[in-house]
């Protein structure tokens, strides 16, 4: 498809966002004409937007763009929930998850519980494009990483093991409800001006996991989904409230089924929320887009805030959900 028909079959508005009746409800969807389109979980995300929507200007591959934008989040030092500064383990470690898929191609990658490697994204794209897997987890995904020469600092995580069994003895620590601010994620999704899709998620994960713990982040379906044909979602907050449900994939197959990427978020979350006896503190909340430009999100935290990119505007955005999820 050219850009111009791209552009004609998804135009509401002739620039920025214009808000539109939705099909199946009265909920007021978002529509951009715009091209490239870019959408993050959380405020941090909107550097990686903006770094991501830099590199398709200058025409480098959507993946590019994916990877190289949630660099900027991996490498700032000040973000406790990814990267090597997010948070560690209970033994002290940081272990980080993360993924990368392609809309053309159906392709994906990803690492789990990888450790000191400075872009666990680019970690994941290898595993991709490099190797006939979808997943490399824990120490092999070490190796693989650093055979690939990618960026390391040097963990000893046999002494950090060794100081938490002794800390662990005395303290004898109870296992806590996890607080939202100690996790976060970043998943940024990207539609091109040609209409193909790609996704990339990232995160140190839950601070004070278990060692070894994964969470919804690097599972395809889980912390993200694309399909070339639909468009694809993201997913931030407790990994375990995701990957239970492969939350990301039904939020594309909602909107394959004629819903709007904001209409499939809240869609889901209602759909756990019924079987869930911890209602609406599930700690769940997820970014949406869809190959006609449209883009949505909807969570479960009250400060829930995700990032929106075109080239005539980059915004950070509230949580759209509150109030809406018991309907
Ligand atoms: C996890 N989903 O490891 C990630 C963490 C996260 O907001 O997104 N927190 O469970």
């Amino acid at each position: 498809m050219t850009r111009r028909k791209f552009l004609n079959q998804t135009a509401v508005g002739v620039l920025g966002v214009t808000v539109a009746a939705a099909g199946r409800s009265a909920e007021p969807i978002v529509k951009t004409s715009e091209t490239p389109l870019i959408v993050s979980t959380w405020a941090f995300g909107k550097a990686s937007n903006d770094m991501a929507l830099k590199i398709l200007l200058r025409h480098r591959p959507i993946l590019d763009a994916v990877e190289q934008g949630i660099w900027v989040t991996e490498s700032d030092a000040s973000n406790r929930s990814v990267g090597l500064s997010g948070n560690p383990n209970a033994a002290g470690v940081v272990q980080l998850d993360a993924c990368i898929m392609s809309g053309p191609g159906h392709k994906a990658g990803s690492v789990g519980a990888i450790e000191g490697i400075r872009h666990p994204i680019s970690a994941a794209r290898r595993v991709m494009e490099k190797t006939p897997h979808v997943m490399l987890v824990g120490e092999g995904a070490r190796m693989f990483a650093l055979e690939e020469g990618l960026d390391s600092v040097e963990v000893n995580s046999r002494e950090l093991y060794d100081k938490w069994q002794k800390q662990r003895a005395a303290a004898r620590p109870k296992p806590t409800v996890p607080k939202p601010e100690n996790h976060d994620t970043i998943a940024l999704l990207v539609l091109g001006a040609d209409g193909n899709i790609a996704g990339g998620c990232s995160t140190s994960g839950l601070a004070g996991k278990l060692p070894g713990r994964v969470g919804d982040s690097p599972i395809i379906g889980s912390g993200l989904y694309v399909d070339n044909d639909v468009g694809a979602a993201g997913a931030t907050g407790l990994g375990e409230n995701v990957m239970r449900y492969c939350a990301s994939f039904l939020i594309v197959e909602f909107m394959r089924q004629g819903m709007s990427p904001h209409e499939a978020c809240l869609a889901a979350i209602r759909r756990i929320i019924r079987t869930e006896p911890n209602g609406a503190n599930l700690s769940i909340n997820f970014v949406a887009l869809d190959k006609h430009g449209r883009y949505g999100a909807a969570g479960t935290d009250r400060g829930f805030k995700y990032s929106v990119t075109t080239q005539s505007s980059s915004q950070v955005l509230a949580n759209p959900a509150i109030g809406k999820l018991e309907q």
